[in-house]
């Protein structure tokens, strides 16, 4: 295939995988809509980060510009430019600044990984994910009750997989697990994702995680973000996030006909 054909052919698929995650707002520019206390804070070591790479990029490309310019060989003279080898406060320059740079940079990460990583004891909602080949399956824990598991099939459109509800304005706990292989579990609204690997065993940091939900009640986008078989690209769910009211409801629905 020619070359162009190939690159329009990626191009399509590109777009077709965006457009799939419907209930997802992209319009902050790179980032969909947050949901979570965590998510604003991921956004924001995002776009910091890029600014300052991008910051950093102007200034090496301005420096290699003016270089290339100014400092190149002209025809005229064929002599070597100053040497600045050995110049002590010029080498500190190139040491400290960098290292000055990687510090802040390692600053901000270690401080945001650390509080998304900070476990509180008491969570108000825990939910069991089991991610299995090809779908989900969802177990709330909320007051020492725990509710009917929802379990999915691999499905085309998210709306038919698995509904995951979430009551706002809680801290919620989620517990990953899965029986056969890796999957990644993602809700494009969290800004935030966590492979799913089986032979954790259960009670292990590395598999629990916990948000904030912020008052913003709406169905939004879930899927696997690793690919992990045929039906991969179906292991679609949603999170319906829900006011008090409709939380206390739903908790009564989902008790009473577990019993
Ligand atoms: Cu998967």
């Amino acid at each position: 295939m020619p070359r162009a054909a190939v690159l329009a052919l990626l191009l399509a698929s590109a777009t077709a995988c965006a457009n799939d995650i419907p209930d997802a707002d992209w319009s902050r520019g790179l980032l969909p809509e947050n949901i979570t206390t965590q998510s604003d804070w991921i956004a924001n070591l995002w776009n910091g980060a890029w600014i300052a790479a991008l910051a950093t990029g102007a200034v090496v490309i301005f420096l290699i510009v003016w270089a290339c310019l100014f400092h190149r060989k002209r025809r005229a003279k064929a002599e070597l430019p100053p040497q600045v080898r050995y110049n002590l406060p010029i080498e500190m320059l190139y040491t400290l600044v960098p290292l000055v740079m990687v510090s802040v940079f390692f600053f901000f990460t270690a401080r945001d990984s650390r509080a998304l990583e900070a476990m509180s004891p008491n969570p108000d909602v825990k939910v069991k994910v089991e991610a299995f080949q090809w779908s989900w399956r969802f177990t709330t824990t909320v007051n020492g009750k725990t509710l009917k598991p929802v379990v999915g099939q691999p499905v085309s459109d998210y709306l038919k997989g698995p509904q995951l509800v979430l009551p706002v304005n809680k801290k919620v706990e989620f517990d990953l697990e899965s029986p056969d292989v890796i999957h990644s579990f993602w809700v494009p609204a969290f800004v935030f994702k966590r492979d799913v690997i089986p032979g954790i065993p259960e009670g292990n940091k590395g598999r629990r995680f916990q948000i904030d939900t912020l008052n913003k009640p709406n169905v939004y986008a879930g899927r696997c973000a690793e690919l992990c078989g045929v039906d991969h690209s179906r292991m679609l769910f949603s999170v319906k996030l829900v006011s008090q009211a409709e939380w206390d409801q739903y908790i009564a629905t989902q008790t009473g006909s577990a019993q």
